[in-house]
């Protein structure tokens, strides 16, 4: 699991929040948010989403979905144990960055998986990319994938992904897709309604867990044989393979070259001219 950082945020703050007895920190953190059935995650009707969960938890708002769902994880919990909610007042990007979810206008997912391999692990973040840019692409939408977590259309920010280990076999996978326009979000943002393709948030749940579902079998089965047709598909799926950019490194370096594959363990090769494979960096496209 060591090398699991590749694609997961494995922050202090997340340790420091499993270190709590599990009754306090729920006790303590979910009283100032509305846990409660309200008007609209009525209106999202979630019945079709429902069943495709053992569990899923349906709030009105919440500072973040990965942390409740963290907060009410146990160890006997089932994959696929699942948190949605309309609003996030605290939603996360990596690096503790923020993620908008404005009530109502933003899908908001985060799901339990059990990884049985670090090879599993290592590309959960890659493969959640390639179910919902499936998903966004069946809607009509032609999306890719910028490595290694966005969603983009045209170089605006569609989805992000952020998958936190919180155990030997537990990965929260966390997922935002944008339905509608957001005040908050940033310009670089974009969403489906404005690319054309309106659908309910039950309706958009139930195809992500749809596509989720299949390329997690696929991937925590048989990682050798998901990681060769994962290669092939993110071929054309990702973006920044065969693009000129630029990657900032932890820690604040830059590497600048031509992003040229993602390797067995799902880390960007770029040319520098000699080719460097990044496990963790924030890539900027700079040209094709
Ligand atoms: C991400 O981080 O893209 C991961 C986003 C994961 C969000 C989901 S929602 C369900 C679950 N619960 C959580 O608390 N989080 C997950 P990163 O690559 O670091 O990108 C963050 C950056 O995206 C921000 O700094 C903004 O520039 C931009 N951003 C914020 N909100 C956005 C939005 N709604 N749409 C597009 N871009 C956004």
């Amino acid at each position: 699991m060591r090398s699991l950082y590749i694609c997961l945020t494995l922050s202090v703050k997340f340790k420091s929040v499993l270190n709590i007895p599990y009754k306090a920190r729920h006790q303590t953190i979910s009283h100032s948010y509305k846990t409660y059935q309200c008007d609209i995650i009525n209106q999202m009707e979630l019945d079709k989403a429902h069943s495709h969960f053992p569990e899923l938890i349906a709030l009105a708002e919440v500072d973040s979905t990965n942390k409740e769902l963290l907060r009410r994880l146990g160890p006997e919990s089932p994959e696929f144990f699942a948190v949605t909610a309309a609003s996030q007042l605290g939603g996360l990007g990596r690096l503790s960055r923020n993620w908008v979810t404005e009530p109502g206008k933003s899908m908001a997912l985060s799901m339990l998986l059990r990884p049985k391999t670090s090879a599993a692990a290592n590309w959960i973040t890659i493969m959640a990319g390639l179910a919902l840019r499936q998903v966004v692409v069946d809607l009509g939408v032609a999306a890719s994938i910028k490595w290694p977590n966005d969603i983009l259309v045209d170089g605006r920010k569609l989805a992000g992904i952020l998958a936190e280990l919180s155990g030997p076999n537990a990965v929260i996978l966390g997922m935002g897709l944008n339905l509608q326009p957001q005040q908050g979000a940033p310009e670089t943002a974009t969403s489906l309604s404005e690319l054309g393709a309106e659908v309910s948030i039950d309706h958009l749940i139930s195809l992500v867990a749809t596509a989720i579902k299949s390329y997690w079998e696929l991937l925590n089965e048989n990682p050798t044989e998901a990681i060769a047709r994962f290669q092939t598909e993110l071929a054309t799926a990702c973006s920044t393979l065969g693009t000129e950019v630029r990657a900032e490194l932890p820690g604040g370096r830059n590497l600048y070259g031509v992003a040229r594959a993602i390797d067995a363990e799902g880390r960007l090769v770029i040319e520098c001219p000699e080719p460097v494979a990044l496990a963790a960096a924030d890539v900027w496209h700079l040209r094709n």
